[in-house]
């Protein structure tokens, strides 16, 4: 599935590559996609998207 998950906070590149390292530690077979401009991370997973929001959160980033 893919989720569309958007992160206000998410300011710059490496913001962006923060949370993609934090989604991909728990999937590594995850396809993510960070946009600094739209705020929104798209992640292909198999995960379910509460702990995908979780692990984002866990990161210091807020979920809208
Ligand atoms: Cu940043």
């Amino acid at each position: 599935m893919t989720l569309t998950i958007k992160v206000p906070d998410m300011a710059c590149a490496s913001c962006g590559e923060a949370i993609k390292k934090a989604i991909m530690t728990l999937d590594s077979d995850a396809v993510v996609q960070t946009d600094t401009n739209t705020k929104l991370v798209s992640v292909e997973t198999q995960v379910s998207e509460a702990v995908i929001r979780e692990a984002i959160m866990n990161a210091g980033y807020s979920v809208a």
